[in-house]
C-alpha cells in the first residue's frame, strides 16, 4: 500500500495560534502558506501521497494536523486535545480518515495530542504531558494491545509534547533531547543524542523512502542524522516553530 501523508494548509487566523511565548514579531500566515507548501513537496518528493483536508480559517491551530488523530497499527484514534481551542480541529480530520480506517473516538475526560503519540516497530510511547493524561494513555492501549502492540506512558520532561523533544529515525533508532523525557524509558533502542538548548532540534520526520526529513534551522541535527548514514534533506518550518510547532506536526503519516 502507497504512503499516505494527510496535511491541512494554513488558515487566515494563523497569527493567532497558541504559542507558549506570543510571537514577535507576529506570525505571519503569508510566510507559513509558503513554508507550508514547500513541505508538502519534501512529502511528495519522499514517496509520500499527499492528501489535503480543507483548510479551516477559523482554527487558527489546524495545519498542526498531527494533534488530532493517531493511526495505531490497522486503526485511527481521533483524539481530543489537551487545548480546549483545538478540539473543533477533530472531525474533519477523522471524516478524511474514515474511508481507510475503523475510527475510534476519545471520550471526556480523556485528552491526547498526536504529537505525544510515537510508535517504534511494535512499541508505542505516549507521553503524559499538559496535552496528555491518563485517561488519554489508556484510549491508545485500548486499540494498540489487542494489535499486539506495547504500550509505555512516558512522563514528559520540558517540552510541549514527546515529539517535540525526539523522534524515530528508523524502529530501533531515537533521536533524542535531554529535555523530552527520561533517556532509560528507550533502554535497548539506540539513542542519538541532540545537543543544544532547542529540544525541538530532536523533532525530524522519516520519509517514506528512509530519507530523513530536517528542519532548516537545526544543522546540526542534519549532521547528525547524516553521520549515522541517513539520507538527509531539509526543509524551512521556522514560522511554525514560532508557533510551538515542529516538522511532524504537519501531516500524519500513513505507512
Ligand atoms: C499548540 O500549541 O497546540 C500549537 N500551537 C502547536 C502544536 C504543535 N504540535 C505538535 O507538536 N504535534
Amino acid at each position: 500500500m502507497a504512503a499516505v501523508a494527510l496535511v491541512r494548509g494554513v488558515p487566515a487566523s494563523f497569527a493567532e495560534c497558541v504559542a507558549a511565548t506570543p510571537p514577535d514579531p507576529p506570525l505571519s500566515q503569508e510566510v507559513a502558506a509558503e513554508q507550508h507548501a514547500r513541505y508538502v513537496a519534501a512529502l511528495e518528493q519522499g514517496g509520500y501521497d499527499v492528501v489535503a483536508v480543507p483548510a479551516d480559517d477559523d482554527r487558527p491551530d489546524s495545519s498542526f494536523i498531527e494533534d488530532t488523530a493517531v493511526v495505531i497499527g490497522a486503526r485511527v484514534l481521533a483524539t481530543r486535545p489537551g487545548h480546549p481551542s483545538r478540539r473543533d480541529e477533530v472531525a474533519p480530520v477523522a471524516g478524511a480518515l474514515g474511508g481507510r480506517y475503523p475510527v475510534h473516538r476519545v471520550r471526556a475526560p480523556a485528552m491526547i495530542d498526536g504529537g505525544d503519540f510515537l510508535k517504534m516497530g511494535s512499541s508505542v510511547f505516549v507521553g503524559r504531558s499538559d496535552r496528555t493524561n491518563d485517561e488519554g494513555v489508556s484510549a491508545v492501549a485500548a486499540i494498540a494491545e489487542p494489535q499486539g502492540l506495547s504500550v509505555t506512558s512516558v512522563p514528559v520532561g520540558r517540552v510541549l509534547h514527546l515529539k517535540s523533544g525526539l523522534s524515530a529515525l528508523d524502529d530501533s533508532t531515537l533521536l533524542w533531547h535531554p529535555n523530552a523525557c527520561d533517556r532509560s524509558v528507550f533502554d535497548g533502542f539506540d539513542i542519538v543524542e541532540v545537543p543544544g538548548v532547542d529540544p525541538e532540534a530532536a523533532n525530524v520526520l522519516r520519509l517514506a523512502d528512509g530519507r530523513i526529513l530536517v528542519a532548516e534551522h537545526h544543522q546540526e541535527t542534519a549532521s547528525l542524522v547524516a553521520a549515522r548514514g541517513f539520507g538527509v534533506v531539509t526543509v524551512d518550518v521556522s514560522e511554525f516553530a514560532r508557533a510551538d510547532g515542529g516538522l511532524t506536526c504537519l501531516s500524519i503519516r500513513i505507512r
